[in-house]
């Protein structure tokens, strides 16, 4: 009997730890996924915009200073966001949503979809926005729907999940996806009004249209400066694509701070929800943007190229062992949200790895975050293969391939703007050579078109 009383002690120990484990309390995991919403359009990042709920949360979380769109374009960004894999990796390179038939149900990766994996973890899981993407039910989705332009029945039938979820005791995945600030603009007066006419400034790089070099191609063929001008439905007919005078883009922008401000309230409304019923002891949020926007930047309405405008997101985490009142310069993806809500959702591993990491090491860890340098994509604008560009950055350069085989080399510490090409320069030749090396090797991944020879 002495003899397995060890072994006894051991199986008693091995049952106690499952025990634990089992027990382990898992997050909610809400997501709120903005659209187009610039860096510009936080007010933690430009006091002219007034975001003070959306502050607030961020600044009781942690803010994602260096946060970049895995691709700077709608579907093709939250097919990232959904799949943990870059377009050229999941297929939907742009805008063709029926690429995205492989992860819905039935489908031969529909295994890989975030919902899927999460709902087979134990979790309840709703959405309610804007899909992008077919409907939500169909990858991996089981309440909400897809909704309109207005946010507030949004949020209101999110909070609505929340409570029932509460109500049912099941740990729950929840994703709001509202369409603000994305065109058209139709702020009401009580909102427009906060901003007084002629207050909003514009950006330092602001022109009137863009430069004729590849970087400014937006990607369709013929419409280089006009990309957006079928959206001249805003506010006063204001035009979202150039060219825009000043008092154009300052107009513009307005009306895109002010449809802002009223997501604003919305997103507010939520957290004091959460924040009140205690819910946020137990919920982790996440709050991104799927691309930013150029506002005049460049020359440039919409997004869609690797400028810091189109390709930087804003980027906030708050909740359960989150760290209040931390910002961090990390370089992170939009793909790392993939693996982190897989992490912390205690998921299985997908069929497919994810392209990103997990992010949940930022603020459990004191170790140093591993990236030096994180890669973005918008390579299919037009449905077709080919078109476009891709980048490396790390913390101070910045290189861009384009389709027309052009470089474009950035000293983002002494050029924040992007206005200095230094591909030709002879100090940063060092620097172009070791990001084209990280770059040849992400195309070679990508499965990309080779990294042109001639260069
Ligand atoms: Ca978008």
């Amino acid at each position: 009997m002495r003899l397995r009383l060890p072994l006894l002690r051991a199986l008693l120990g091995l049952a106690a730890s499952v025990v634990t484990l089992a027990a382990a309390p898992r997050p909610n995991l809400i997501v709120i996924l903005t659209d187009d919403q610039s860096c510009r359009a936080v007010g933690y990042e430009n006091p002219e915009v007034l975001t003070p709920r959306i502050d607030a949360l961020a600044r009781g979380g942690t803010i994602l200073t260096r946060a970049f769109a895995a691709s700077p374009i709608c579907a093709a960004s939250r097919a990232s966001l959904m799949t943990g894999l870059y377009p050229q990796q999941h297929g939907l390179i742009a805008l063709q949503t029926a690429a995205f038939a492989p992860y819905r149900r039935g489908g031969a990766r529909a295994a890989q979809a975030l919902a899927v994996r999460l709902a087979e973890a134990g979790y309840a899981t709703g959405f309610f926005g804007k899909s992008h993407l077919g409907v939500p039910a169909e990858y991996g989705f089981s309440a909400g729907r897809e909704m309109g332009y207005d946010s507030a029945p949004m949020f209101a039938a999110a909070a609505e999940f929340v409570r029932a979820q509460r109500a049912a005791g099941r740990p729950y995945f929840l994703w709001i996806a509202p369409h603000e600030p994305h065109v058209p603009l139709y702020p009401e007066p009580e909102w427009l009004d906060r901003y007084p006419r002629d207050s909003v400034s514009l950006p330092a790089n602001y022109r009137r249209e863009p430069t004729a070099e590849s970087l400014n191609n937006q990607g369709l063929p013929g419409e280089r400066l006009h990309r957006d001008t079928g959206y001249r439905r805003n506010l006063g007919e204001v035009s979202a694509g150039p060219p825009r005078d000043e008092g154009t883009m300052r107009a513009f922008t307005r009306a895109y701070y002010a449809v802002t401000s009223r997501l604003d309230a919305e997103v507010g409304r939520l957290g004091d929800f959460l924040r009140k019923s205690g819910e946020i002891e137990r919920t982790v949020v996440f709050f991104l943007s799927d691309n930013g926007y150029h506002l005049g930047s460049h020359g440039l309405g919409n997004k869609i190229t690797m400028h810091e405008e189109s390709v930087r997101i804003p980027c906030f985490v708050w909740g359960a062992g989150v760290p209040a009142g931390r910002r961090s310069d990390a370089l992170v993806s939009s793909l790392d949200l993939y693996p982190t809500l897989l992490e912390l959702g205690g998921a299985s591993p997908p069929p497919t790895a994810p392209a990103g990491r997990s992010l949940v090491p930022l603020w459990t860890e004191s170790l140093p975050w591993p990236r030096q340098v994180v890669y973005s994509e918008c390579v299919g604008v037009g449905g077709k293969p080919g078109q476009g560009h891709r980048m490396a950055r790390d913390q101070r350069w910045k290189l861009v391939l384009s389709d027309a085989d052009e470089e474009f080399l950035f000293d983002l510490a002494t050029d924040p703007h992007e206005l200095r090409n230094l591909r030709g320069d002879a100090s940063a030749a060092s620097e172009l050579q070791r990001l084209r090396g990280e770059l040849a090797d992400w195309m070679r991944q990508q499965r990309d078109r080779p990294y042109p020879s001639t260069l």
